[in-house]
């Protein structure tokens, strides 16, 4: 699924606006799918999961490092996140229905933290930036 000139100038304007706070974003996202979706958690276990963990915080900002370098990729996703990828089939072996469950957590926690900008268009936009990350990673699994 391509994305419209609509959807990236939507998600560069949230990534400006959100600027290093990003990494905050991350982990709070990743600590709600650990309360969420408790089975998010079985990667994680040689971490400290406990609540404000810096362990956490750290993994959340290379989340976020990601996920904008994914965003000043845009024409390139799969080049960009390849090795990525390579790291989450092989290596870690996480099984794809997590993408969608951090994915849908990332979303409501900006919306939290932005709701004036939160509007169907920047779901939207959002979700379908994600969907091409999440599709990027996936091509390496196999
Ligand atoms: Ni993910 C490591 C990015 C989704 C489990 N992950 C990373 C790293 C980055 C990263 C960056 C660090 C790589 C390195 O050190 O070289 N992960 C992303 C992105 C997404 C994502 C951009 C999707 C938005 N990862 C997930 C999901 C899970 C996941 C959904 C499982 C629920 N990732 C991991 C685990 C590690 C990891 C486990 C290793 C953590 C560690 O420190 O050992």
């Amino acid at each position: 699924m391509a994305l419209s000139a609509a959807d990236r100038a939507a998600v560069r304007a949230l990534w400006r606006k959100m600027g290093s706070n990003l990494g905050i974003y991350t982990t709070e996202a990743l600590e709600r799918s650990f309360a969420v979706f408790p089975s998010t958690k079985t990667y994680f276990q040689h971490l400290d999961l406990s609540p404000g963990s810096a362990q956490v915080k750290s993994h959340g900002k290379k989340v976020a490092d990601a996920l904008t370098e994914a965003v000043g990729s845009l024409d390139d996703l799969p080049g960009a996140l390849s090795a990525l990828g390579d790291l989450h089939a092989h290596r870690l072996r996480v099984d794809p229905t997590n993408f969608q469950l951090l994915g849908h957590c990332l979303l409501v926690t900006l919306a939290r933290h932005y709701p004036g900008d939160f509007g169907p268009a920047m779901h939207a936009s959002l979700d379908r930036f994600l969907r091409c990350v999440f599709a990027a990673l996936l091509a390496r699994y196999r």
